[in-house]
């Protein structure tokens, strides 16, 4: 998760990275930001809207914001996003087969790599079902976060995600 750390940690840290193995490397001192509000992680910015909308209304939210439905990467994204919600609460991703029945397309155009997410098991299992998102269910004692096809009119909660920028 994100933590704030203090002027003088981001100064020793820059200071430790300069006289390190590879100083001056351009990488090595970028700042990579996130818009005020917005959850950080390595890679990008995230951000849940407060209202529930149907998937394509979730969609256009984010567009909005100048962002897109979380796009998920890896098994390590999709972990570390879901540790981040609430447990009771669906969330709309960048994921369908609006265009193509069981033809899963990300948002951003980004190809679909089964082995980089986690679906429930037993989904996807509805050729009626559109729209991904992202759940908790309870199996016994405890509980999976996996992704599920869904109905894409049911108005549900959404997660944005955006790009870091780097200075
Ligand atoms: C609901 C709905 C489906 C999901 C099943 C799993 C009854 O339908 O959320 O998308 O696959 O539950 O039981
Ligand atoms: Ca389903």
């Amino acid at each position: 998760m994100a933590s704030e750390i203090t002027y003088a940690e981001v100064k020793f840290k820059n200071e430790s990275k300069t006289s390190g193995a590879n100083p001056g490397s351009p990488a090595e001192k970028m700042w990579g930001c996130c818009p005020e509000h917005w959850m950080d992680s390595n890679t990008s910015c995230y951000f849940i809207p407060a209202e529930s909308k149907t998937w394509t209304d979730s969609k256009k939210k984010c567009t909005e914001m100048g962002a897109h439905l979380l796009v998920i990467n890896s098994r390590e994204e999709q972990q570390f996003i879901s540790k981040t919600l609430k447990k009771y609460t669906a969330y709309y991703v960048g994921l369908s087969d609006l265009e193509r029945k069981n033809h899963w397309q990300w948002i951003d155009q980004s190809p679909y790599d089964e082995n980089a997410v986690s679906w429930h098991s037993g989904e996807p299992n509805d050729s009626n079902e559109h729209c991904v998102l992202l759940n908790y269910r309870n199996s016994n004692q405890d509980g999976v976060w996996g992704l599920n096809d869904a109905n894409c009119e049911i108005p549900q909660s959404s997660i944005c995600e955006t790009m870091k920028l780097y200075l």
